[in-house]
């Protein structure tokens, strides 16, 4: 799970989810979250179906929603403290399906791993406008404490741009998401692009 980790945000996209995730999966990134916080489950049931078609060469994740994943076949989902407790994903979901967890603190991220999550995502970094309950940043030590502890990946969420993503790569994590920093430029490929060249230089 090192590199660029893709999520789609219809509410902040230029070009719509289904282009963004065509070009997510151009510049070749290996994971692609769908999270919609506004649509109708029929709703995210039709697009999560077309992502998931197009999604064959990287792993397909629903944010949130466990009936949506198994709705269309995807990889896995990804969950936050407030939805499905991680043993009821697990056993509607099966061994097979990725469990990605939230986590905070480093609390979280000990709990996470001890039920079985298969990564985390440490959120958030920084301060964000994309998700209005985030919550406080917790940093680059909060990556570098969960890294020392965890021995599952880590992807770095929350206010992560092309200023700030080497630091946050350097502080330990595996993967990071940039959302509004890809999704409102003109050109999502090459802004993926250069997320990615900052791995092949750390
Ligand atoms: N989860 C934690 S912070 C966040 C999510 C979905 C939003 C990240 O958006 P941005 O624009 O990369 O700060
Ligand atoms: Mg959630």
């Amino acid at each position: 799970m090192r590199g660029y980790y893709f999520i789609t945000d219809a509410a902040l996209s230029r070009a719509g989810n289904l282009s963004d995730v065509h070009s997510a999966l151009a510049a070749g990134v290996a994971v692609v979250q769908y999270r919609d916080k506004r649509a109708a489950g029929r709703e995210m049931l039709a697009e999560a179906g077309r992502l998931r078609e197009i999604c064959r060469d990287a792993l397909f994740l629903v944010n949130d929603r466990v009936d949506i994943a198994l709705g269309v076949e995807a990889d896995g989902v990804h969950l936050g403290q407030n939805d499905l407790p991680y043993e009821t994903a697990r056993r509607l979901l099966g061994e097979r399906k990725i469990i990605g967890l939230t986590v905070h603190n480093l609390a979280e991220a000990l709990e996470a791993q001890s039920l079985g999550a298969d990564y985390l995502g440490v959120s958030p970094i920084f301060t964000t406008g994309t998700k209005k309950d985030a919550g406080p940043p917790g940093g680059l030590s909060l990556i570098r404490e969960i890294k020392r502890q965890v021995s599952i990946p880590v992807i770095a969420i929350g206010g992560i741009n092309l200023q700030n993503a080497a630091a946050v790569i350097q502080a330990g994590a595996d993967g990071v998401c940039a959302i509004s920093a890809v999704v409102t430029s003109p050109d999502v490929r090459a802004e993926i692009a250069k997320f990615q060249a900052l791995f092949r230089d750390i």
